[in-house]
């Protein structure tokens, strides 16, 4: 996602927060963030082009081979270097604190945090497990509407901003109030089902990644090669599933986040 996607994301994970995870996260907030989550989840977007942290640009990702619509951990996560094995390693890194506080922390936590709640953010955008040949669709040169741009980028920013224009009064709080109200009244039955993981696991990314690939199959690909216009066809059928991965990765995270911090020392 661009950077009214993180914000969203985050900001509706906030709304989900369990007493302790609030108090967890502002200790770990970096003072800029003025006890707002969301206000740094576009960092690590920001950072990763700087050379010492280059190592960190293949994370936000997990692609699959061209025309392979499933997603498997040991050929799509090598050396678990991808999105999905950096969700794992940041859940690690903040548990191990939460456990033991009296442990000598060997991690930036505050970073860990911040990466977390990104690429939280980004294993829900389907095209960020999108085909490697096309590099999640970034190869893909498309128009939107008169506009010329690439797939990924009309799923990272595109649709969410002529939503914004078309739906919202172009202010990003009156759509995620639209989404929060959504979460309440009409995806309330899910919410429980979104954020809980299998087997007592702290984070389960692998399923949302397994999500992802088949909705960039269904939906991001479909419809979308190279030097197609996409219009209002495109737009109304498609915002509907980036709303729903949107919340899905709010409420995700905020499960992930109260699991991390209810561990009792
Ligand atoms: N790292 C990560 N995801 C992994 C493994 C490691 O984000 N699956 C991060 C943790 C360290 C950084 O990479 O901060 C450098 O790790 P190393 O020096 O062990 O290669
Ligand atoms: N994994 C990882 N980093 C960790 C913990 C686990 O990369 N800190 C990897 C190891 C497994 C993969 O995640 O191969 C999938 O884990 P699971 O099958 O438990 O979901
Ligand atoms: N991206 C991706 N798969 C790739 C390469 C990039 O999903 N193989 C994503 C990461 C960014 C966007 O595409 O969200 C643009 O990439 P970059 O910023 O590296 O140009
Ligand atoms: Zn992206
Ligand atoms: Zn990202």
């Amino acid at each position: 996602w661009g950077d009214d996607g993180h914000y969203a994301v985050c900001k509706i994970a906030q709304g989900y927060f369990e007493e302790e995870t609030v108090v967890a996260v502002k200790k770990l907030l970096p003072a800029y963030a003025d006890g707002e989550l969301a206000a740094v989840c576009s960092w690590p977007d920001e950072i990763k082009r700087l050379p010492q942290w280059k190592w960190t640009a293949a994370l936000h990702f997990a692609d699959t081979p061209d025309d392979k619509c499933n997603y498997d951990y040991s050929r799509d996560c090598p050396n678990d270097w991808c999105v999905t094995g950096a969700i794992f390693n940041y859940t690690n890194q903040l548990m191990s604190a939460s456990k033991d506080s009296q442990s000598i922390v060997h991690y930036n936590l505050t970073e860990a945090l911040m990466f977390l709640s990104h690429y939280m953010g980004d294993i829900h955008q389907p095209l960020h497990e999108g085909f490697l040949g096309d590099l999640g669709g970034n190869k893909v040169k498309v128009n939107w509407y008169n506009q010329e741009t690439n797939l990924h980028r009309v799923w990272d920013d595109m649709i969410i901003e002529s939503a914004l224009e078309k739906y919202y009064n172009s202010s990003l709080s009156v759509m995620i109030h639209a989404l929060q109200d959504k979460l309440k009244y009409g995806w309330s039955n899910d919410v429980w089902s979104w954020g809980s993981c299998q087997l007592n696991q702290t984070a389960c990314p692998n399923p949302y990644a397994s999500e992802s690939i088949d909705l960039a199959c269904k939906y991001a690909y479909t419809n979308a090669t190279a030097g197609t216009t996409l219009g209002d066809y495109y737009f109304l059928s498609r915002l509907p599933v980036v709303e729903k991965r949107i919340a899905q990765g709010g409420i995700r995270l905020a499960a992930t986040l109260n699991r991390i911090f209810s561990v009792k020392p």
